[in-house]
């Protein structure tokens, strides 16, 4: 039996159980409870606050955890990281006034900067020999400047408007992060067959992410031209109508190409576009 331990509240605790049930794996409703079995994998859920997480897993308490890159990166302590997630995404930055020049990071020589992630920021400036007091600070980090606390600060950035409504520039992406499956270190060969389980079942679940399956039919004069606007995975899959003179293809798409690809299949005579959404994509 595995142990994974998720955020019990924020940003990625419902993505995070979204995930399990998409992979097929049920969980216990009841929210109050900080252990919870799967009745139907062999997988028990630990609730944790996110900061927790990265020391739960490296010490073996629990097996697995999803937890964001950036505090994995923080913590510094050893875990293996199986997988990225492709959600929680965002980016840890460096912000100062947006009235004030930037001319590169030397202009961080002797400032202070406000943050609640001082490890990954002390050994961004240590590998660019730049000295600077690093104030660790545990929330609203953004107001620092204004409150005459800090010259700068150094902070998870997403859309980017807590730092305009804040008056702050973005001036260095120091790096990305997004949610990622991780693992104590040197899990024996029972719980690594049931990791890869997983991990093979959360790669169904990403890829079907964003995606739609197309099924168009075409005069057979007209595949060729077809199968350039939806090229397929692998092999197209081609099926000839009853009506003679015309074929049926399906495919695969990105939701994002669905109106273009429609558009351009109809200008050469394509009729009957159906679009249906993707559940599972298992390769
Ligand atoms: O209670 P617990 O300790 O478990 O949670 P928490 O409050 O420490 O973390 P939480 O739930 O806020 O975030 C969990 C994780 O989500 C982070 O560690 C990141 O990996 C990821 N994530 C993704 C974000 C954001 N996007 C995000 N935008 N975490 C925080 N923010 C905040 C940021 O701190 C800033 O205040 O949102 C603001 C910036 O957002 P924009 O859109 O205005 O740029
Ligand atoms: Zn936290």
């Amino acid at each position: 039996m595995l142990r994974i331990a998720l955020q019990s509240k924020g940003r990625l605790n419902e993505k995070s159980t979204d995930l399990l049930r998409e992979a097929g794996i049920s969980l216990e409703e009841n929210s109050r409870r900080l252990l919870s079995r799967s009745p139907n994998f062999p997988m028990e859920v630990l609730y944790l606050r996110d900061d927790d997480i990265p020391q739960t897993v490296s010490c073996g308490i629990a097996d697995l955890g999803i937890v964001g890159f950036n505090e994995v990166a923080e913590r510094g302590y050893p875990v293996e990281v199986f997988q990225h997630l492709e959600f929680g995404k965002c980016r840890l930055s460096l912000a100062i006034p947006k009235y004030i020049e930037y001319s590169g990071p030397e202009f961080f020589e002797g400032k202070r900067i406000a943050t609640s992630y001082p490890g990954i920021l002390d050994r961004y400036f240590k590998e660019r020999n730049i000295s600077c007091e690093i104030r660790e600070i545990a929330g609203s980090v953004e107001i620092s400047p204004s409150i005459g606390l800090a010259d700068g600060i150094f902070d998870i950035v997403s859309s980017g408007s807590t730092l305009v409504q804040n008056g702050l520039a973005e001036v260095e992406k120091v790096m990305d992060s997004d949610a990622v499956l991780i693992g104590t270190p040197g899990l024996c060969e029972e719980k690594m067959q049931t990791v890869r389980t997983l991990m093979s079942r959360f790669t169904s679940v990403l890829r079907s992410r964003g995606k739609k399956y197309m099924l168009v039919n075409v005069p057979n004069d007209k595949i060729e031209e077809a199968l350039k606007i939806i090229p397929s995975m692998k092999s197209p899959t081609l099926l000839p109508l009853a009506d003679k003179g015309w074929s049926a293809i399906h495919a695969v798409i990105d939701e994002e190409d669905v109106w273009d690809k429609a558009d351009r299949l109809k200008q050469i005579g394509a009729e009957d576009i159906l679009i249906l959404s993707m559940e599972k994509l298992i390769i």
